[in-house]
C-alpha cells in the first residue's frame, strides 16, 4: 500500500512480538495523506498489533520562539483529536526524543518504530542516537516529497535543471492515491492531554509573539488550499512576484509543520481547472523548487554554513572578501530595520510582525545582507537567525536552500562580476522598482506598523 521506494531502514533489527508499532511523528504533522503514518499503521494492522503516534516536544528546538510553538502546538491539539475519533492513541513526550523515544519503546513494549524523513542534521542526529539505544527494527519514511528524496537522486544536484527532468519522469509514479484512514480504525485510547500544562511547561521565548493572521491545522491549511484554488491560482504566474498582491498561496507554514501534503496539494493543483502557466508555475515552485531544497540539506550538511557554495561562489567571495562596502550594519541593525534602504526595512518589518515576508523580497533581503555585512559567513549568520527567529516557516531546507541560493550561488549560475557580490547574481533597488511599486510596498507595510 505504500511504496517501498518510499521507505529506507534506519535500524536492521529482526520485529519480535506483536508489540504495538510506533509512529514518531515530527516533520509531517499530520494524520491525512501521511505516508509515514499509512505504513505504519498498516504494520500494526497486518500483524494484528496496537497501533500508537508519539510525538516528542523539545524546549530548545534551534531558534524556536512562542510563534513557532505556538503555530506547532495548535497542530498537535488538531492531530490528538482526529486520532481520538479513529481510536487511535496519542502521547506527546516532553523531552528531546533521544531519551523519550527510548524510554517510551522500552515502556510500551513496542515491537517496531517508523518515523518521518527530515534531512536536517540535528534531526538526523536525533534518529543516531534513538538507534544507539533501541532494539527494534525503525523504519523512515518519505511523507514529506512526492519523489522520496533519496530516490530522486543519490548525490547533490546542481540546481532545478538537473533535478527535475528525474523528478518529471517519476511522478506518475509517486503522483499515487492516498488510501483513506478511517478504513483502518482501532478502539484503543490515550489520556487526554493538558495543553495549557504543556504551554507553561515549555515557556518558548515570548519576545517572538504568536501571529493570528493564519490559523494553524489540518483543517485550516485545506481551507487556505481551497481560498488559493478558487481565487489565486488563476493569474498566479504573474502575481507570485509582485509584493504588493496577495499572490502567493500562504502555505508554507502549513507544509513546513506537515499540516497539509505537498502530494495532495500537487493533485489538487493538477486536477484544477486553472491556465498550464499558472498551474506549471506553481508545480515548479511548489515540486521541483522544494524538493530541490531537501536535495541540498540531505546530500550537504553544510547547508546551513558557506561551506556549502559551489567552487565558484567560495572563489569569487575569496576574491572580493575585501572589497569596500558602501554599508555596513550589525546583525541588531538588520533585526530593527534601521538601514539606509527603505525598501529592504519594509521587507524585514513584513517578516518580524506578520511571520512571513514576501517571496520575491526573500531575495533581495538576503542578497542586501550579503551586500551590507563584512563578510559572506556573517551574511548567512545573520540571514539565517533573522529568518529562523521571525519566519514562521523557519528552520527549514527552503530556509536554508533560499538563503544559499542568494548569498552563495547555490542551485544558481555565475553573473557578471561586480564588487562584493563578485559573480553572486546581483539584485538591487532600481531593479525592484522597474517590478513594482516600491513605494506602495512601503506604505503598504507601514501600515502594518500603525494600523
Ligand atoms: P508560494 O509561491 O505559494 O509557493 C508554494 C510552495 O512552493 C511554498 O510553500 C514552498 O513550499 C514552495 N516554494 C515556493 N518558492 C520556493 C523556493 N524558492 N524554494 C523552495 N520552495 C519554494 N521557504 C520556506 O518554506 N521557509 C523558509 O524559511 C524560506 N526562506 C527563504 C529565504 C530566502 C532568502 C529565499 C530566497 C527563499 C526562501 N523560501 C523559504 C522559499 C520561498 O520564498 C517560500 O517558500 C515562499 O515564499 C513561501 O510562501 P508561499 O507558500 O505563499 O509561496
Ligand atoms: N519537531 C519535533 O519533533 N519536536 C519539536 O519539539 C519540534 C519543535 C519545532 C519548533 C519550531 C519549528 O519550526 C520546528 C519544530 N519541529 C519540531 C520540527 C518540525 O516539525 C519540522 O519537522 C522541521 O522543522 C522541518 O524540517
Amino acid at each position: 500500500m505504500v511504496n517501498t521506494a518510499r521507505v529506507r531502514t534506519l535500524k536492521y533489527s529482526a520485529r519480535k512480538g506483536k508489540g504495538p508499532v510506533i509512529y514518531w511523528m515530527s516533520r509531517d504533522q499530520r494524520v491525512h495523506n501521511n505516508w509515514a503514518f499509512l505504513y505504519a499503521l498498516n504494520e500494526a494492522a497486518t500483524t494484528e498489533s496496537p497501533f500508537y503516534v508519539v510525538f516528542s516536544l523539545v524546549k530548545s528546538y534551534p531558534n524556536a520562539k512562542m510563534r513557532h510553538y505556538h503555530f506547532m502546538i495548535e497542530g498537535l491539539r488538531e492531530v490528538e483529536a482526529t486520532l481520538k475519533r479513529y481510536g487511535i492513541p496519542f502521547y506527546l513526550l516532553l523531552g528531546s526524543p533521544f531519551n523519550t523515544i527510548p524510554e517510551f519503546i522500552n515502556q510500551s513494549g513496542a515491537s517496531m518504530l517508523v518515523s518521518d524523513f527530515d534531512p536536517l542534521r540535528w534531526k538526523m542526529e536525533w534518529k543516531q542516537k534513538v538507534n544507539d539505544s533501541i532494539k527494534i527494527p525503525h523504519f523512515e519514511v518519505d511523507a514529506h516529497n512526492i519523489v522520496p528524496c533519496w530516490y530522486a537522486s543519490n548525490k547533490l544536484e546542481f540546481g532545478a535543471y538537473t533535478l527535475r527532468p528525474r523528478i518529471k519522469k517519476l511522478l506518475p509514479e509517486f503522483l499515487d492515491n492516498y488510501p483513506v484512514v478511517s478504513n483502518f480504525t482501532q478502539n484503543l485510547s490515550s489520556k487526554t492531554i493538558d495543553w495549557n500544562k504543556v504551554v507553561s511547561r515549555l515557556q518558548p521565548d515570548s519576545d517572538v509573539k504568536p501571529v493570528y493572521w493564519l490559523r494553524p491545522g489540518e483543517n485550516a491549511a485545506q481551507a487556505i488550499l481551497k481560498e488559493f484554488l478558487s481565487e489565486k491560482l488563476k493569474g498566479y504566474a504573474e502575481n507570485r512576484n509582485n509584493p504588493l498582491l496577495d499572490g502567493q498561496s500562504n502555505l508554507s507554514p502549513y507544509l513546513h509543520f506537515g499540516h497539509i501534503s505537498a502530494q495532495a496539494v500537487a493533485q489538487s493543483i493538477i486536477s484544477s481547472s486553472a491556465s498550464e502557466p499558472d498551474k506549471s508555475a506553481f508545480l515548479e515552485e511548489l515540486i521541483v523548487r522544494r524538493e530541490l531544497s531537501d536535495n541540498f540539506c540531505f546530500y550537504s550538511p553544510s547547508y546551513d554554513s558557506t561551506h556549502s557554495f559551489p567552487n565558484w561562489a567560495q572563489e569569487t567571495h575569496a576574491k572580493h572578501r575585501t572589497d569596500e562596502r558602501e554599508h555596513v550594519y550589525t546583525a541588531s541593525e538588520f533585526e530593527n530595520s534601521l538601514t539606509h534602504d527603505k525598501l529592504w526595512n519594509a521587507a524585514q518589518t513584513e517578516m518580524v510582525i506578520t511571520g512571513k515576508m514576501h517571496g520575491y523580497m526573500r531575495m533581495y533581503w538576503a542578497k542586501k545582507i550579503l551586500e551590507w555585512t563584512s563578510s559572506p559567513e556573517e551574511a548567512m549568520g545573520i540571514a539565517i537567525y533573522l529568518n529562523d527567529k521571525y519566519s514562521l516557516d523557519g528552520r527549514d531546507p527552503n530556509g536554508y536552500a533560499g538563503i544559499a541560493w542568494s548569498i552563495g550561488g547555490v542551485h544558481d549560475r555565475a553573473w557578471s562580476e561586480r564588487p562584493v557580490f563578485g559573480k553572486i547574481r546581483y539584485m538591487n533597488y532600481n531593479g525592484c522598482r522597474r517590478k513594482f511599486d516600491v513605494n506602495g510596498y512601503v506604505n503598504k507595510i507601514t501600515k502594518l506598523i500603525n494600523p
